[in-house]
C-alpha cells in the first residue's frame, strides 16, 4: 500500500458548515469531561484546542456526522465509541470510511443502472451493467462491515497504520444480487476456480505499476455462498464513498475482501498477485513482512466490546447502570455474551437486545449494574454459535491485524 492518500485537500475549516457542529460537540465532550466548572477562559482555550484537535470532514464525506466520527486522515474516518448506538444498524452518516486509492469520479453515480462489471471463471463470461444485475435476483442481508486493522490502536507495540480503536466496524443491511444465483444463471463456475476475486474500479495514479497500488481480493471461492454484489445499503443508493454504485459484499470477512465500485468478479485458480493480497493484509509474525506464505485476512473472528458508560471519559456517577455494546461471531451467530466488572474475575451473562439480523450481524447486548465507587474495568467476551469463544489476548503480528482481545478492548472507568 504505497500509494495512499492521507493529505488530500480537506475544506478549509473557516468556511466549512461544519465547524459549527464540531465546535458544539466539543463542548459538550468538554461537559462530559467534567470541564464544565473551569473557568471561562480556560474552557475557551480548551474548546480551541479541540476543535483544531478534530480534523473538518473531508469534502467526500461532509454529509457524516461530524460529531460522530474521528478524522484520522482524509482517507480514514472511525466511529467514535460513545457513537455507537442500541438499535443495531449503523447509520450511514456514522459508519467508518477506509480508502486505499482515491474513490473514482462522482459521475459514475449519476447513472448507477449503468455502470458494468466483467464476470469471469463462469461458463458464460458477460459484462453486466447494475439494471441487468437487478432484474437478475434479490437477497437482503445485515452484516458487521469491519476493516481487518480495527482494533490496532490497542496494541501496546503501536504498530504503522491506522490507530482505529474500535470504530472501524459498524453494522449494515445490504441489499443486491447473490453471487451464487449471478453464476448459476452464467452456466456456473468453471472447473479448478478456488478463489472468488474482485477488482475495484478507481482509476489508478499514473507513473506506478498497477500491481503495486490496485485494489484487487481474492477469498476463497466457498466464501461466495453467501456474497453478494449490492447497490443498496441501510435502505438508500450505496453512497460512493462506500463503493456505490456496486460494491462485493463478502460476509464473515474483514473489510478490505468487501471491493468498493467493483469493476470486476472472476473466479481464478489462483490468488491474485496484487500487492495488496500478496504481501499486504497478511498476519505475519512481528518484525517480518508479509508474504504469501502468512494467512491473509479473510475470515472475522468472534469479537465484542463495551461503548457504555462513558467509553470516552471513564467518569461515571455511582448507582444503576446499564452495561451496553455490541457482539458478533464472524461467520457465525452470537450464542451468549458475558460481562465482567471486576477485569475479568467474575461474569455475568448479558441479555441480547433487539431482534436477531442473521449471523452476520452484530447484537447488541446489555447488563443492568450497581457501580460502587471506586476503579473498575469492565470487559465483555462473546462466545458463537460453535463455541468459540473470544480470547483474552492478541495474536501479534506486524500490521496490527484481527484484534479481538477481550483485554485490550476492556474499558477502566472510575466511579464517583
Ligand atoms: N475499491 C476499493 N474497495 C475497498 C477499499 C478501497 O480502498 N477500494 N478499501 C477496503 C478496506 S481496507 C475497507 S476496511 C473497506 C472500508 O469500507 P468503507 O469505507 O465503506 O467503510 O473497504 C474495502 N474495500
Ligand atoms: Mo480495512
Amino acid at each position: 500500500m504505497s500509494y495512499i492518500l492521507e493529505n488530500a485537500d480537506r475544506p478549509n475549516p473557516i468556511t466549512n458548515p461544519n465547524r459549527r457542529r464540531l465546535l458544539a460537540g466539543s463542548t459538550a465532550a468538554m461537559a462530559a469531561a467534567g470541564l464544565a466548572g473551569f473557568t471561562r477562559s480556560a474552557m475557551a482555550q480548551a474548546v480551541a484546542d479541540t476543535a483544531i484537535a478534530a480534523k473538518p470532514l473531508p469534502a467526500y464525506v461532509n454529509w457524516k456526522n461530524p460529531e460522530s466520527m474521528i478524522v484520522h486522515t482524509a482517507s480514514t474516518l472511525e466511529t467514535k465509541r460513545s457513537a455507537f448506538g442500541t438499535s443495531i444498524v449503523t447509520p450511514t452518516s456514522q459508519l467508518y470510511i477506509r480508502n486505499n486509492l482515491p474513490a473514482p469520479d462522482a459521475s459514475v453515480v449519476a447513472d448507477r443502472d449503468g455502470w458494468q462489471v466483467v464476470i469471469e471463471g463462469v461458463k458464460n463470461p458477460r459484462t453486466l451493467s447494475v439494471k441487468d444485475l437487478k432484474s437478475m435476483g434479490l437477497e437482503t442481508m445485515a452484516m458487521v462491515l469491519q476493516c481487518s486493522g480495527n482494533g490496532r490502536g490497542l496494541f501496546p507495540n503501536k504498530p504503522s497504520g491506522t490507530p482505529w480503536q474500535v470504530g472501524a466496524a459498524g453494522c449494515v443491511v445490504w441489499s443486491g444480487v447473490p453471487v451464487r444465483v449471478l453464476t448459476e444463471a452464467l452456466g456456473g463456475i468453471i472447473d479448478g476456480m478456488q478463489y472468488m476475486t474482485g477488482t475495484g474500479g478507481e482509476k489508478l495514479p499514473e507513473g506506478l505499476d498497477p500491481k503495486s497500488v490496485i485494489v484487487e481480493r481474492s477469498v476463497p471461492a466457498k466464501a461466495m455462498a453467501d456474497a453478494m454484489l449490492a447497490w443498496e445499503m441501510n435502505g438508500e443508493p450505496i453512497p460512493l464513498a462506500h463503493g456505490g454504485p456496486l460494491r462485493l459484499i463478502v460476509p464473515g470477512y474483514t473489510g478490505v475482501n468487501n471491493i468498493k465500485y467493483i469493476k470486476r468478479l472472476a473466479f481464478t485458480a489462483a490468488q491474485t498477485d496484487a500487492a495488496i493480497q500478496k504481501t499486504g493484509y497478511r498476519i505475519s509474525p512481528p518484525g517480518q513482512k508479509g508474504d504469501p506464505s502468512h494467512p491473509s485476512v479473510w475470515e472475522m473472528s468472534p469479537k465484542s466490546w463495551i461503548n457504555s458508560p462513558a467509553p470516552e471519559t471513564g467518569a461515571v456517577s455511582a448507582g444503576r447502570a446499564q452495561i451496553k455494546g455490541v457482539a458478533f461471531g464472524g461467520l457465525n451467530a452470537v450464542k451468549s455474551v458475558e460481562v465482567s466488572v471486576d477485569g475479568g474475575k467474575t461474569w455475568k451473562t448479558a441479555r441480547l437486545v433487539g431482534p436477531d439480523l442473521g449471523r452476520y450481524a452484530w447484537r447488541q447486548f446489555v447488563l443492568p449494574v450497581k457501580l460502587e465507587p471506586g476503579t473498575h474495568t469492565i470487559a465483555c467476551v462473546v462466545t458463537d454459535s460453535r463455541g468459540n469463544r473470544q480470547p483474552e489476548g492478541r495474536v501479534e503480528n506486524t500490521g496490527g491485524y484481527n484484534n479481538n482481545s477481550w483485554r485490550d478492548h476492556a474499558l477502566t472507568i472510575t466511579v464517583v
